[in-house]
């Protein structure tokens, strides 16, 4: 039986190294030196060379490197493969770090001061205290819940938009499209932490930017194809949005001419809020291999049909 990792070689070596200590039964290949292709029964990737899935007689599981799995093409796993996402402690704590990071950005007002900073202004906003703020997030998973927790430590006011409901204490969480528009007449800075699908797709549009107060400000660190891009900056020109903060965009890398690069209340990363790291993420992955092993249902499997 063994494993096929996909990935580059310094993440591979990672990998390997812990696998070879804690699961030595287990022959870990890392593409393309797949070795039998019948013996492999798990595969790790972000995404697979096409063609790849459907040849492995054994493939039993997906597991996808990433947390998000929009970049999978369904059609191409084989229908009896269970997909599962990345849910590890280095994505989960790496969201929060840049969800605080930017929170904090915009509620003490650092992106004005390094625009005033630049042009020699010695000027002061006016300090509010967090409690004076909402924060919203849309997306209640496990990452969406790890950021309220830890803004909630800060004493900002906390909502949560879910299409499922979810209960949260600390949190005023709202579930469906019906609330969503009450949800986001209380965000002062919405986070979007959403999959990315079909009903997803294009949300942070004019519709819901004119929906929140006027000059609150947007995180998108979802997908950038949550994004209707004109609309932002329509609605950043109108001043009906403050800030945008943008680690993700469609497409990837942002082409050079897109007026998103040289928006003065737009920061742009280039998706790096959260990256899976090996260390904590391949004793997770082991834990979830192991359990299918022994028979037991597996954690974090993708509802093929929701598509996250
Ligand atoms: C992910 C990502 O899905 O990096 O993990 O965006």
């Amino acid at each position: 039986m063994s494993l096929l990792y996909i990935s580059d070689a310094p993440r591979a070596a990672a990998w390997a190294r812990f696998f070879a200590e804690a699961a030595p039964d287990i022959a870990f290949r890392v593409w393309p030196e797949t070795g039998d292709l019948a013996d492999i029964e798990y595969v790790v990737a972000w995404q697979a060379p096409s063609g790849l899935l459907a040849s492995l007689p054994n493939l039993k599981v997906l597991f996808s490197s990433g947390a998000g799995v929009d970049h999978v093409d369904f059609s191409a796993v084989p229908s009896g493969v269970q997909v599962v996402r990345m849910v590890e402690p280095g994505i989960i704590n790496g969201m929060v770090e840049y969800a605080t990071l930017s929170v904090l950005a915009l509620h003490r007002d650092l992106l004005d001061y390094l625009a005033f900073q630049a042009s020699g202004a010695w000027r002061t906003i006016e300090v509010l205290p967090a409690s004076a703020r909402t924060v919203g997030v849309m997306g209640l998973g496990v990452l969406g819940q790890a950021v309220l927790e830890r803004l909630g430590a800060f004493g900002f006011r906390l909502r949560g938009w879910n299409r499922s409901a979810r209960r949260i204490e600390g949190v005023e969480t709202f579930a469906g499209d019906e609330t969503l528009h009450r949800f986001l007449a209380g965000c002062d800075i919405l986070i979007c932490l959403l999959p990315l699908t079909s009903q997803t797709r294009g949300i942070l549009g004019r519709g819901l930017f004119h929906a929140l107060p006027r000059g609150a400000s947007v995180i998108n660190v979802g997908r950038g194809g949550h994004l209707d891009q004109a609309a932002l900056i329509e609605a950043l020109d109108a001043g009906q949005l403050g800030r945008a903060i943008l680690d993700v965009t469609d497409p990837e890398p942002l082409p050079a001419d897109s007026p998103l690069w040289r928006h003065p209340r737009v920061t742009l990363t280039p998706h790096i809020a959260s990256m899976t790291q090996p260390e904590t993420a391949a004793p997770r992955l082991l834990e979830n291999l192991r359990r299918h092993q022994r028979g037991e249902p597996l954690r974090d499997v993708v509802d093929r049909q929701r598509g996250y």
